[in-house]
Order: C-alpha cells, then sequence, then structure tokens
C-alpha cells in the first residue's frame, strides 16, 4: 500500500510537470494528497472486483495493477497508451483488469456502477463495485437515482464518497446543506461509514466490512472518506477560493509520511526500505515519463478506433463477465 501511494505521487508529479511543458492536453486533475482513499479502497477488496470512478482518476487506475507506463502515455495521447491515447487523463481504463474508468461528467457513473452491480447480482457473479465519486457529486440528481435503485434492489455496489471538502472553487457549506455526506445514504436506508481518508488503514478497513457486507447479499453500503486535494481542482485553478493557512494544516496529514512512519513503528519496514521504495518509483516514473515522450502518434487513418464498443455477443453475457473483459475495439 506504500508503494502505490508512492506511485500514484510520483506519476501525478510527473503528470504536471508534462502538463506544465504541454505535453499533456485537456484538462488534468491531480488526486495529490487524497492517495490513501484509493489505495485502502481496493486494496481492501478482489482483484476481479469491479470499480469505477470520476475525473481524477490517475489513482483508481494504478491502485487497481494499470501499467503507469501505459497511463503516462495515455495522457499524453500516444497510441500506446491505456486506451489508445483515444481517452486521456479523464477517461483511463482497463476492461481485463476490471477497472471501467475515468467519467467526467459529474454523478454520470453513480448509476452505472449500480447497473454493473446489477449484473453481478443477476449472474450470480460473487464480484463487487467500488464506485468512487465526490462531495459535489452528491448534489446531483443522478446520485440520488443511483441510490435509489441500488438500496432498492439489494445490488452489491459500495459507494465511495470522497469528501475533500470542495466541488471546483464552491466550498461544502455552499454546495450542501448537510456536511456529513453519510446523511444522504440514511435516506436510503443504506447502511454508511465515516473514515479517515488521509489513513490508508481506516480507509481499508471501512471498505473491507463494506464489501463483505455486499458480498454476503445484504445489499449496498456508503463509505465517506474524509480527505483533501492538495492541489487545485484542476491544473487551470488559481486557487483563490481557499485559505494557505488550510492547505498547509491539511499537507501536515499527508497519507505517505504517515503510514511510512507507522510502518517503520510496527517494524514493517525499516526507513532504508521505505527511501529504496521511493527510489525504484521514482525510476518507474521517470520511465514512463520517457516512454510516453518517445511512443507514436495514433494514426489519423484510425480515428473512429477504440472509441466504441462492438455489439456483445449474448452468449459472452451468459457465460459471465470474464468472457466480456475479452471484448475488444
Ligand atoms: C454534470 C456536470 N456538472 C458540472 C461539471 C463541472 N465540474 C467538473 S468537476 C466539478 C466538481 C465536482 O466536485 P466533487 O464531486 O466534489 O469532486 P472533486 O473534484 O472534489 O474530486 C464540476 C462542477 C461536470 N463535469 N459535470
Ligand atoms: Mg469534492
Amino acid at each position: 500500500m506504500y508503494r502505490r501511494m508512492v506511485q500514484i505521487r510520483h506519476f501525478e508529479e510527473h503528470a504536471a510537470e508534462a502538463y506544465a511543458q504541454a505535453k499533456v492536453g485537456g484538462f488534468l486533475h491531480l488526486y495529490i494528497g487524497e492517495e490513501a482513499v484509493a489505495v485502502g479502497a481496493i486494496a481492501a477488496v478482489r482483484e476481479e472486483d469491479h470499480v469505477l470512478g470520476h475525473y481524477r482518476d490517475h489513482g483508481y487506475a494504478l491502485a487497481k495493477g494499470c501499467d503507469p507506463k501505459a497511463c503516462m502515455a495515455e495522457l499524453f495521447g500516444r497510441e500506446t497508451g491505456l486506451c489508445h491515447g483515444r481517452g486521456g487523463s479523464m477517461h483511463l481504463a482497463e476492461a481485463a483488469r476490471h477497472y471501467w474508468g475515468g467519467y467526467a461528467i459529474v454523478g454520470s457513473h453513480i448509476p452505472i456502477g449500480a447497473g454493473m452491480a446489477y449484473a453481478m447480482q443477476y449472474l450470480e457473479q460473487p464480484e463487487v463495485v467500488l464506485d468512487f465519486f465526490g462531495d459535489g457529486a452528491t448534489g446531483n440528481g443522478i446520485f440520488h437515482e443511483g441510490l435509489n435503485m441500488a438500496a432498492l434492489w439489494n445490488l452489491p455496489v459500495v459507494f465511495i464518497c470522497e469528501n475533500n471538502l470542495y466541488g471546483m472553487g464552491a466550498t461544502l457549506a455552499e454546495e450542501s446543506p448537510v456536511r456529513d455526506m453519510i446523511i444522504k445514504a440514511e435516506g436510503y436506508t443504506m447502511p454508511s461509514v465515516q473514515c479517515d481518508g488521509m489513513d490508508v488503514l481506516s480507509v481499508y478497513e471501512a471498505v473491507q466490512k463494506a464489501a463483505a457486507h455486499c458480498r454476503s447479499g445484504q445489499g449496498p453500503y456508503f463509505v465517506e472518506a474524509l480527505t483533501y486535494r492538495f492541489r487545485g481542482h484542476s491544473m487551470a485553478d488559481p486557487e483563490l477560493y481557499r485559505d494557505k493557512d488550510e492547505v498547509t494544516r491539511w499537507k501536515a496529514l499527508d497519507p505517505i509520511p504517515k503510514f511510512g512512519e507507522f510502518c517503520v513503528e510496527h517494524r514493517i519496514s525499516s526507513e532504508q526500505e521505505l527511501a529504496q521504495v521511493k527510489e525504484e518509483v521514482e525510476a518507474e516514473m521517470l520511465e514512463a515519463v520517457r516512454f510516453a515522450d518517445q511512443s507514436p502518434w495514433p494514426d489519423p487513418a484510425t480515428v473512429d478506433q477504440w472509441i466504441y464498443a462492438k455489439p456483445i455477443d449474448p452468449e459472452a453475457i451468459a457465460t459471465g463477465p470474464d468472457q466480456l473483459s475479452s471484448v475488444e475495439g
């Protein structure tokens, strides 16, 4: 979990640098500060479980085990990218790893996650769905539709709300009548828990419990992770809406050194081993940038490829999601 968090941090620091050099187009939303949420949650479930989330998505992809080289090349818009350069930063996805993206329309993937959970229930598959979104998304109508159907049909989906206190430049108080997002889950009789999103073990524990609940057929669960993004909403954000002291206070809670200290204190790793992890990850990310930079652009003649899914063979549906994962195109 320590290595994964460091991977996300270093990946994004390099991505920010590449963005400033105009090597990455479009928007770039950094997850820096929130790494413990994706890492703790995804470590708490099985590899075959399904994950989807919003546009601040590099952390989910890396925590799901996607190759950092392919992720970086995707940001650079290259053919070697995770989605052949067609998706970019906000639309990372890898079917084979059951990582389904990366959605730019706020809240849009909430009912999609419920729908995937419905598929698991219908096919009698044991997998659960982790559906990540922000505090801002809970103000969208589609959030309520998704929670309503998930609760009504007892679907195996863990809704994970990353409450980072802001939706773009709007503070929580400006966007929501309640400060605690778990209150919104109560309206759907959904069990819920708040966890410390700056502490990877707190997230791990909460999601482990939530996923076990879903897997045992008891229906959906709502996890609220209290967290904070250390950078602006996107690279284009001058951050005029928040106090620098507030950012400094949250940075003192940085989940990476915090978990590093825990590992040393409990003799899980030595300081030298943690330093070695950082060094290895840094080399891996430098290689990812080099790979992305040297990769070819997509051939304009192939512009319509990798955009739409092929029609799915009904027999593949009947035989289960592993067959679906191999559908390409
Ligand atoms: C339906 C919709 N409305 C507005 C936007 C513009 N928008 C992009 S991100 C965002 C804020 C979302 O905040 P939150 O859900 O808290 O996620 P965070 O960025 O804090 O991780 C908004 C309003 C959008 N992408 N989609
Ligand atoms: Mg937010």
